[in-house]
């Protein structure tokens, strides 16, 4: 019986090495070039996706370090992000899409809307009501954010103060305005040329506009000026050129006036085409370089 089963065995083995040799004739050199290719092809993948693993880890990491900077007395324990496109370098221009919400700015139109007034104008040296008439002509109203009890006008005072960094105290009171059809703002600058309207206590540095409306047609904020553009041109003050802005509801559009060296920017020459369509509401913000004006 020993023998036997030796004798299988042997015969066993002999069909396994003949089944190895058959199986080792067949992986030929195409089959090794396609292992080959196979496994530099899986060691590429795999280190891009190590790769692009430990970048992410370390994209978190400096996320969570800027998280946790440490901060003064006055500033803020967490960063804020808030979304901005530059419009323009000349004037520097800057838009901010849903600055605030829906609520807060039909909260802010209610407020307004009980008290308006034909707007008015700083009348330069040697103009006056009668001269101006028609350079304005929409209606609004003046609020100061304390008195504003739905403490929407507040909560867009605090934010424009961070987007700006310049301190609520330098800003005048909302102008709240509403055009209606046909009603316009013909171009002109926010700033004072002390040339024109002496010296002054203070300067208006930037204004932003919060727009608290769409409008159907027309409407925009324009920019005639923007890039240097129209200005030897011998440009009417009541054409709608340049830049325009379209209003949309909760959106705010920031402009400076003065270059960064305190003199007048001519580039933020601005006014607000008529509106063709539907209604116009926007509170502006004049931001001063003091904050006793
Ligand atoms: O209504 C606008 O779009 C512009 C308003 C404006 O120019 C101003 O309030 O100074």
């Amino acid at each position: 019986m020993k023998e036997n089963s030796r004798g299988g065995n042997g015969m066993e083995k002999m069909r396994l090495l003949w089944n190895l040799r058959r199986t080792t004739r067949q992986f030929g050199l195409p089959e090794l070039v396609f292992c080959c290719t196979l496994f530099f092809l899986g060691g590429v993948i795999g280190s891009f996706l190590l790769l692009s693993t430990s970048q992410h880890v370390e994209d978190e990491l400096v996320k969570d370090s800027v998280r946790f900077l440490p901060h003064g007395r006055s500033g803020e324990a967490l960063p804020s992000s808030v979304e901005y496109q530059i419009l323009s370098w000349k004037p520097r221009a800057v838009y901010f899409p849903n600055f605030a919400t829906s609520k807060q700015c039909q909260q802010i139109i209610k407020k307004a809307k009980v008290n308006l007034h034909p707007s008015g104008l700083a009348l330069r040296k040697g103009e006056s009501v009668a001269s101006t008439k028609g350079v304005r002509t929409s209606s609004g109203t003046f609020i100061n954010a304390l008195e504003d009890p739905s403490g929407a006008l507040k909560a867009i005072d605090d934010k424009i103060a961070r987007v700006t960094m310049i301190p609520s105290e330098n800003g005048e009171a909302y102008n709240v305005l509403r055009y209606e059809i046909g009603q316009k703002y013909a171009s002109h600058f926010d700033s004072f040329n002390p040339n024109e309207y002496g010296v002054l206590k203070s300067q208006r540095v930037a204004s932003f506009l919060l727009y608290l409306s769409d409008v159907e047609e027309g409407g925009e904020t324009m920019f005639p000026y923007e890039n240097e553009s129209n200005m030897n041109v011998g440009y009417d003050y009541e054409q709608c050129i340049g830049l325009k802005v379209k209003p949309r509801q909760g959106d705010g559009l920031l402009f400076y006036s003065l270059f960064v060296n305190g003199t007048i920017d001519p580039t933020s020459l601005h006014g607000s085409c008529p509106v063709i369509k539907g209604e116009k509401w926007v509170a502006t913000k004049w931001l001063r370089n003091k904050n006793n004006f």
